[in-house]
């Protein structure tokens, strides 16, 4: 991840949110928003969770150009209440956990240049809107974003920071969620890449492996390519159940000492829907 900056920047609320400044987008930055949306559109149906593009419906992101964050809040405030704030890119975790557990999800109002089309380092508009927001119009998911929040506000008082980020990284970015017909997607890095969307689901390379809070908690996750292991949740009812009926005092207490997962990992009582071969990894480990 880039630099995090400790104090916000000049022009920033003590927040750290800043104006989004819609009318200062330019037509190649909307256009650049309508081909990354139009790719991903024709893509996703039947591959990402129907709840997905039921969120792209109700918030009308399907009309051109970028949201403009205040329509957007405005929509998004009488679903579940939560509203989209922009920030100059990521914010300390306190920060971060603090405007989950109000409802506010915090996003870069930059978007990325041709050069940057399929990676960039920093989380644009294009990943934390039209990968995060949709599903947050999703109740249960909207309940589970602010558990999170909340969740992180203690975890900060306990050190177990990077537990979490790692409960995060396995669902809210790249989680999978089980399917009567398959595994789908719905974590926000997944879906708004259009390679990965491919790779996490159909490439027999990674593992994917039913969701399990501890062993989770402990499995470490790549920031600089596709993930080796993606986990499978029952679904979003499950998933907000397991965390907020979980006293994760005693958990992190547990946890202490235990050893790290490696990312490429199976282990002998995980739910297993694939195991992978590994050839993705293994092949960027020999031409590196
Ligand atoms: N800041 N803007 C922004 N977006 C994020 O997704 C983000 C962040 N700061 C911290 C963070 N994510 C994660 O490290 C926490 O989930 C732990
Ligand atoms: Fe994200």
């Amino acid at each position: 991840m880039a630099t995090e900056l400790q104090f916000p920047p000049e022009g920033a609320a003590d927040d750290w949110t800043i104006p989004q400044d819609w009318q200062r987008y330019t037509a190649a930055e909307h256009g650049m928003w309508d081909h990354l949306f139009a790719r991903q559109a024709a893509m996703l149906p039947g591959r990402v969770v129907p709840e997905f593009m039921d969120g792209l419906d109700m918030l009308r992101m399907t009309k051109p150009g970028i949201p403009d964050f205040d329509e957007l809040s405005e929509r998004l405030m009488k679903a579940t209440g939560w509203q989209v704030v922009a920030v100059p890119g990521l914010v300390p975790d306190r920060v971060f956990f603090e405007h989950l557990a109000n409802r506010r999800f915090v996003a870069g109002r930059f978007i990325r240049t041709p050069e940057q089309i399929d990676y960039l380092q920093e989380p644009d508009i294009f990943h934390d809107v039209f990968g995060h927001v949709p599903l947050l119009a999703h109740p249960v998911f909207a309940d589970y974003m602010q558990a999170y929040g909340e969740g992180g506000l203690r975890a900060d008082g306990m050190g177990a920071i990077d537990r979490l980020a790692r409960l995060y990284w396995y669902t809210v970015e790249f989680g999978l969620i089980r399917h009567e017909d398959g595994p789908k997607l719905y974590g926000a890095g997944i879906v708004s890449s259009y390679a990965e969307s491919l790779f996490a689901l159909d490439d027999a390379s990674p593992n994917r492996i039913g969701f399990d809070l501890e062993r989770l908690m402990r499995t470490k996750y790549r920031i600089d390519d596709y993930q080796q292991s993606y986990f499978v949740i029952d679904s979003f009812e499950d998933l907000l159940r397991q965390t907020v009926e979980t006293d994760f005092a005693p958990l992190y207490a547990g946890l202490e000492g235990s050893e790290d997962i490696e990312v490429e990992a199976i282990l002998p009582d995980d739910r297993v829907y694939h195991h992978g071969t590994q050839d993705y990894a293994r092949a960027k480990k020999i031409a590196a």
